[in-house]
């Protein structure tokens, strides 16, 4: 029998036992019957087989990193959050994505990019799980389903379809700004270091005094904002699939350590009622001149995760993690979401997944939660439920006990936003081809709007489509008009 030289460390089984070989199975004779008796051999199968958990639903291909968020300037009159205040530094985790691509797909595919953030504050996570982009495709929880069944994969074929996209997008007109965003130069990022983050949805802040504030992140990048054009995108998509995740991990390594600068816009709690559009519509920004941008701090990436497995596969982002200070608003996604993240995470990784080293707060964890599968922090042995005369922990309501909601009343409708004067669908994505992109830009919007939909798309969709950009800018719908009518 061959065996290698004996080498320290040496090899041992899931148990710590030294095994007796890396490389041969226990046989009877060189020729007979494995034997069942070899327990490390069998392990290594059972293991094997095991190996995958199922992959996210959406924002399934990731990279990430470890950081450092520090506080530069003093937001303390908007919010008491811990992480927020003056000289405060706080670590972080950060993941970026593509959203309908499969773990294996390419980096470049045209797709908004996730943006989620995990800050591991001195009262528990904060996570911001946010795009690059600041809208979104639709306003309503109830139709998130919909729009990604059009962005996957035909349950017949097993194809992705751009006539599926388009006839959701056309049928539903919320979509064209996100659309503007998804079809010009944002919708492929050079690297994932190129690209903005943003909250996209309103939140709250809370001040020390009680005072609530109405607010949307934006995190800009450092490295200055960079894309790909249609051509080089499809071009690296076949010659390195992972090179967003490649750029990311080198450039973390090399000591080019990325990072973004945030900030904040803030709306007066009050102003909300009779702003120009409903605030809190996802399909919405808001513009610079009403609410400009206040600086909060940098995050910097300076450490790649040492097993991309356990810190980036097994990373739980949920926008349910909100601590004293920040709380939800209105907007009828975020609201949607906050059940969705924490659900997802249980049957994805398991109920106990607060418990794996990228979801473990850093700051005391005093829950009731007990049991379940694979736990292993022990439970609240003194006394497993509250209130109890046995010691366990008991909730501060003078400390955090306010709630950071807002007066709600009246009878339950099923309804779009319509109260506010400028509740439309296509006033902002034209103000943005018309007054924020350049000539160049343009054409390239065009460009990418044509060669996308000239793949697959029926006729009576892509007539759809031409109506849905002429609805947002006359030109620009003319001039893909032009392209399918042979102008
Ligand atoms: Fe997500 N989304 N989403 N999403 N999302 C998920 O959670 C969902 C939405 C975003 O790096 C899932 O852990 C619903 C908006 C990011 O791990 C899932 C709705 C924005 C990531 C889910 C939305 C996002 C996800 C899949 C509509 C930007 C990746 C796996 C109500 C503002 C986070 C998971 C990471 C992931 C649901 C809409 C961003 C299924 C129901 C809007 C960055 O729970």
């Amino acid at each position: 029998m061959t065996q290698t030289p004996q080498r320290d460390p040496y090899t041992t089984n899931n148990a710590g036992i030294p095994v007796e070989s890396d490389e041969h199975s226990l046989t009877v004779g060189d020729t007979g019957p494995v034997l069942l008796q070899d327990h490390y051999l069998i392990e290594k199968m059972a293991q094997f087989n095991r190996e995958r958990v199922p992959e996210r639903v959406v924002h399934a291909k990731g990279s990430g990193g470890y950081g450092t968020f520090e506080v530069t300037n003093d937001v303390s009159q908007f919010t008491k959050a811990d992480l927020f205040q003056p000289g405060r530094r706080t670590e972080m985790l950060a993941r970026f994505s593509t959203v309908a691509g499969e773990q294996g797909s390419p980096d470049t595919w045209r797709d908004p990019r996730g943006f989620a953030l995990k800050f591991y504050t001195e009262y528990g996570n904060y996570d911001m799980v946010g795009n690059n982009t600041p809208v979104f495709f639709v306003r309503d929880p109830q139709k998130f389903q919909d729009f990604i069944r059009s962005q996957k994969r035909r349950p017949d074929n097993g194809l992705r379809d751009n006539n599926m996209q388009w006839d959701f997008w056309t049928l539903s007109p919320e979509s064209a700004h996100m659309v503007t965003w998804l079809m010009g130069d944002r919708g492929v990022p050079k690297t994932y270091r190129n690209m903005n983050g943003y909250s996209s949805h309103t939140y709250m802040w809370v001040n020390g005094g009680g005072e609530r504030f109405w607010i949307k992140y934006h995190l800009k990048t450092d490295q200055g904002i960079e894309f790909l054009t249609q051509a080089d995108a499809d071009r690296l998509a076949g010659e390195d699939t992972d090179v967003h995740r490649r750029d990311l991990f080198d450039a973390i390594a090399r000591g080019d350590h990325p990072s973004w600068t945030m900030y904040v816009q803030v709306m007066p709690f009050d102003d909300a009622a009779d702003y120009r559009f409903n605030p809190f519509d996802l399909t919405k920004v808001w513009p610079h001149a009403d609410y400009p941008l206040i600086e909060v701090g940098r995050m910097t990436l300076d450490k790649n995760p040492e097993d991309y497995f356990v810190h980036i596969e097994q990373a739980a982002f949920e926008p349910s993690n909100l601590v004293p200070g920040i709380g939800p608003s209105p907007d009828k996604m975020l609201l949607g979401r906050l059940f969705s993240y924490p659900d997802t995470h249980r049957y994805r990784i398991g109920p106990n997944y607060a418990q794996l080293p990228p979801n473990r707060p850093r700051s005391a964890v005093n829950s009731y939660a007990k049991d379940g599968p694979m736990r292993y922090e022990p439970a609240n042995t003194a006394a497993p439920y509250a209130p109890n005369s046995y010691g366990g922990p008991t909730a501060d309501v003078d400390r955090f006990g306010d709630i950071a909601g807002w007066r709600a009343a009246g009878e339950m409708v099923r309804e779009a936003y319509a109260l506010h004067r400028e509740d439309d669908d296509f006033g902002q994505p034209g103000t943005m081809v018309r007054e924020v992109l350049d000539e160049a830009a343009r054409d390239r919007l065009a460009s990418n709007i044509t060669g996308h939909l000239s793949n697959g798309v029926s006729r009576p969709v892509v007539e759809r489509a031409l109506q849905y950009w002429r609805n947002v800018d006359k030109e620009l719908g003319d001039r893909i008009a032009g392209h399918f009518n042979g102008g």
